[in-house]
């Protein structure tokens, strides 16, 4: 069984990531053949950016990961620019995906929108990258949250298709995976806006927690978070901020929504969940918040534990392109 999953190098990684995707990573490293996990930089230039800036993130997120618990010596954990295989398997994955297919796609058609200056043709290349990433290590278990089951499921199609026209009739050529979303947390909304979930690019500052917020600053988020003008604490769509509330707390505290709501019935208001919260989180991420402050001056050991990290992914990827461009009648015959 092998694990995958991406993250972008966005250096400033918030809860939701943290929940829905790092903390899952952690959890499914010791299982199965050693989990692969990659730092996209590839996807980060699809929307406009710095290139100075990117490098300086792609270390940021490399020491998240490790100070979240990721270890190199137990997964392998390497830049998406360093393997070139994913490009190249990239094109020829989009000889199976319809134009349509990508065009219909959420995220393409909000960053989209979003986008000031050029819509690139790699945003809506965006899934394209992504499958030719997960079915280069035949992958079966990616780690994502809510908002990436859009584009796992065009990924299964795409690896559908692909195994249907180029893999011979008694066998596959690339493995479709299963996403793996959290029962708990999967969709961390933002603290001021709880109707829209919590982004690195589309949220409100103060309504975003990041990973490595002082505590003081995580106190004050969760002290100002939007709730509404009850007063009963339990999940309900009308509820959609005491709802994210409960739902963080929960996921903080590895317990359910229903035994918070159990906890919170002798509460004396919104007041108090959202005190319990901020503890919760605040105990969650100091920790990981020290650590990376360690590991983030060492910025030559993290190029090296990326550099080790890619070449034994490439050893992989190589391995499934050969395949590939062996099925496709690409380049010579093997
Ligand atoms: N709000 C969220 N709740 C739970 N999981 C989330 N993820 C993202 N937002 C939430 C999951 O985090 C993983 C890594 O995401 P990414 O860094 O690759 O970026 P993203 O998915 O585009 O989300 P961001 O960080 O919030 O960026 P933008 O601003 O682009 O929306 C993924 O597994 C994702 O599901």
């Amino acid at each position: 069984m092998r694990i995958f999953s991406g993250i972008q190098p966005t250096g400033r990684k918030h809860l939701g990531n943290y929940i829905g995707a790092i903390r899952q990573y952690v959890e499914g490293q010791d299982r199965g053949d050693p989990a692969i996990f990659c730092i996209v930089d590839l996807h980060a230039i699809t929307v406009s950016y710095e290139p100075a800036v990117l490098r300086e993130r792609v270390y940021d997120t490399t020491a998240i990961l490790l100070a979240a618990g990721l270890d190199p010596e137990r997964c392998i954990l390497f830049r998406q620019g360093d393997v070139h295989e994913h490009t190249e398997l990239c094109w020829l994955l989009s000889s199976v995906t319809a134009i349509g297919e990508l065009n219909r796609m959420h995220q393409f058609r909000d960053k989209s929108l979003a986008q000031r200056e050029l819509v690139s043709s790699g945003l809506l290349f965006y899934p394209v990258l992504q499958a030719a990433d997960v079915l280069a290590y035949k992958a079966q278990e990616v780690p994502v949250g809510e908002d990436q089951r859009e584009h796992l499921e065009l990924m299964r199609d795409v690896a559908r298709r692909f195994n249907s026209r180029f893999a011979p009739e008694d066998g596959e050529i690339l493995v479709v995976p299963e996403h793996r979303i959290p029962e708990v947390g999967a969709r961390i909304m933002d603290l001021q806006e709880p109707t829209r979930k919590m982004s690195t690019t589309g949220g409100t500052p103060e309504g975003t927690v990041y990973v490595l917020d002082e505590p003081k600053a995580i106190e004050k988020k969760f002290k100002r978070a939007v709730t509404d003008s009850g007063n009963e604490i339990v999940k309900d769509p009308e509820k959609p901020g005491v709802s994210n509330l409960i739902d963080i707390l929960a996921a903080a505290r590895g317990t359910t929504p229903a035994a918070v709501e159990e906890e919170m019935r002798t509460a004396r208001g919104y007041g108090d969940l959202k005190v319990a919260a901020a503890d919760a989180v605040r105990d969650m991420l100091s920790p990981v918040r020290e650590r990376y402050e360690e590991l983030r001056g060492d910025e030559e050991a993290l190029e090296t534990a990326l550099e080790t990290g890619a070449e034994k992914a490439r050893a992989i990827a190589a391995q499934t392109l050969a395949e590939v461009r062996d099925a496709m009648g690409v380049g010579p015959r093997r």
